[in-house]
Parts: structure tokens; C-alpha cells; sequence
């Protein structure tokens, strides 16, 4: 279902920019999920675009929710994290759950919402040599045509895996005024460089319309954009508490869909939760990007 003022937004061509919702119901510690998306929808109308939270309420799909129906999924203990395998599940069972990358630019696809506001995208996890684990995420980003804003793949992935999957399945990824591919919560590093770089919303808006209308290519965009300096954690110590994070969720055995949310809980732990604080910090910042993304493709 989409809602109203999206619906009349789509129809004028004016610049929409969808939002996700497992940050929301699992990404981020109450009380800061809401609030964050509080700060992202307020990010992108400031930018002049109208925001689009989509979320699974009662086997229905949504895009753009009021305040209410926010405020209630994001308060609610045992909502779903929905990916595109299970939206279908959840229209069969009348569930609620928040949706993931994957399932929102499902959703975007549907709706044709052209630009979608994340933290970071899912990929390929570390150790998939004994346990192969490759995020709905990057499925989605080859198909839907839509540019997602991310800051970049989050730390807790195999990041050259993760690469490597995205070029495989030929989607572009284009470093946000930077060189280094960012890592969700550092900005990244020379050893680990963005495939392509562009400095202007024109030139990204001009490639998202090669790929969608000159080249017929039906798929997405990855625009990385870095977490601002003042909230990145410095490299070494990220490596180091991720490295922590992925041992305990080995040692208690957490696999599947159960393990993104598990990471990024320890990682709050071990960081003092200053992982959450940059976390919020990049999806204010990507949200806000997106926004005036969204005005560039429709102007
Ligand atoms: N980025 C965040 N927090 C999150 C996620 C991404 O800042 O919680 C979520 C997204 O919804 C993403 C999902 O799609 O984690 C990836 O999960 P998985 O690896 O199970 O596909
Ligand atoms: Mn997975």
C-alpha cells in the first residue's frame, strides 16, 4: 500500500526517497531507532523530497508510514526482520516486521521509488568459506532500479568479498567524493579502494539515467557515502572490535539471518557503544544525501 502524499509525489515525478525499517526493529537499540528515523525522515524533507518509510504491518506492505504507525513497529518486541524471501511469508501469515535492504528496494521496484536511504549495505560475511552467508542485500541491489545511499558495506562484512559480489552482479558502486570504499563506521582506507568515485549529484544523477534509460540495464546503484570524521572510530580499533564481535557470534554458534543483528549488538558492547553513536550519525548523513539525490533525478 502506498500511502497518499507518496502516491501523489510519484504521480508529479517529485523527488521520493524510501527509508527501511529493520534498523528500525532490529538494526538499533530502543530508544534510538525511532529517533533516528525520526531525524532521517526530518533530513529528507529538508533536502525538498518526501520520505517513505516501508515496513510490513499485518501481511501488508507499506510504503510511507504516519507517526503512528512508526512509533508502534518500533516499540514492538517480536516484529519480524523481514528480507525478500519473506515478504510473501509475511503477506500469507498477516505479519509485522521491519524490512531489510532487500526487501525495501523490493518494494521500491514496485512502488518505482528511485532513491533509498540506508546505514550500510548486507554482503558477503566473513567465514564464508565454512559457512556460505551472501545477504539478500546484494540480489536486490542487482535488480530494483533504484539508487541506494549507504556508507558503504558495514564493517562486519568480508568487504572485498562483498566487492566482488556487487561486480559480479554488475551493479555500480561509486565512491561518494572519496576514493576509499567506506566502511560503515570508519570512512575506509587505500588498501580497500571504491570502484569509481564522483564528486557531483549531476554526474551521479546522469549515471543512474545511462543505466535505467540508455542502457536498459534493469538494476541499481551503490552510492557510498562516507560517515563524517567526527563520528567514524578510528581503524584499528574497528578492526579489532569486529574481529571480537565475529568470534563470539562463532562461538555461540550464530548463523543466518539472526547474525547481522547479533554483530552489530556486540559491537555496541564492545565499543561503549559508540558504534550506535556513528551509526546514527550515517544514517542522519545518508538520508540527507539521498534527499538531495532524489531532487538532482527529478530535476
Ligand atoms: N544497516 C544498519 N543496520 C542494520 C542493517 C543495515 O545500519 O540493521 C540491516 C539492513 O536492513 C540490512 C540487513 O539489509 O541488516 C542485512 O541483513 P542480512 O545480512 O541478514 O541480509
Ligand atoms: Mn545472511
Amino acid at each position: 500500500m502506498v500511502d497518499p502524499e507518496v502516491q501523489r509525489a510519484l504521480r508529479e515525478r517529485a523527488p521520493v526517497v524510501a527509508l527501511e525499517s529493520a534498523v528500525l526493529t532490529h538494526g538499533l537499540p530502543r530508544p534510538h531507532n525511532l529517533e533516528v528515523v525520526q531525524r532521517m525522515i526530518a533530513a529528507v524533507r529538508h533536502a525538498g523530497a518526501i520520505p517513505a518509510v516501508v515496513a510490513v504491518l499485518g501481511g501488508v506492505l507499506h510504503v510511507g508510514l504516519g507517526d503512528a504507525a512508526l512509533a508502534e513497529i518500533a516499540g514492538r518486541d517480536g516484529a519480524h526482520k523481514l528480507s525478500a524471501r519473506d515478504l510473501a511469508w509475511a503477506h500469507a501469515t498477516g505479519s509485522d516486521g521491519g524490512t531489510t535492504v532487500a526487501a525495501t528496494l523490493a518494494a521500491c521496484g514496485l512502488a518505482g521509488v528511485r532513491v533509498f536511504a540506508t546505514g550500510g549495505i548486507g554482503g558477503v560475511h566473513r567465514g564464508w568459506r565454512e559457512h556460505l552467508d551472501i545477504s539478500a542485500d546484494i540480489e536486490a541491489l542487482a535488480s530494483a532500479p533504484c539508487c541506494t545511499v549507504a556508507a558503504g558495506g558495514k564493517s562486519i562484512l568480508d568487504l572485498p568479498a562483498t566487492l566482488e559480489a556487487l561486480e559480479t552482479r554488475g551493479v555500480p558502486v561509486i565512491g561518494w567524493r572519496t576514493d576509499h570504499f567506506p566502511q560503515f563506521h570508519s570512512r575506509g582506507h587505500a588498501r580497500l579502494p571504491a570502484p569509481r568515485r564522483l564528486d557531483t549529484l549531476e554526474q551521479v544523477a546522469l549515471l543512474c539515467r545511462a543505466r535505467w534509460d540508455a542502457l536498459a540495464q534493469p538494476g541499481g546503484v551503490l552510492l557510498a557515502n562516507p560517515i563524517p570524521e567526527e563520528h567514524a572510530l578510528p581503524q584499528r580499533e574497528l578492526d579489532d572490535a569486529v574481529a571480537q564481535a565475529q568470534r563470539d557470534a562463532d562461538a555461540r554458534g550464530i548463523r543466518g539471518a539472526a547474525l547481522t543483528p547479533f554483530l552489530l549488538a556486540a559491537l555496541e558492547r564492545i565499543t561503549a557503544g559508540r558504534s550506535v553513536t556513528a551509526n546514527l550519525a550515517l544514517l542522519e548523513h545518508n538520508a540527507a544525501l539521498a534527499g538531495e539525490l532524489a531532487r538532482a533525478l527529478a530535476g
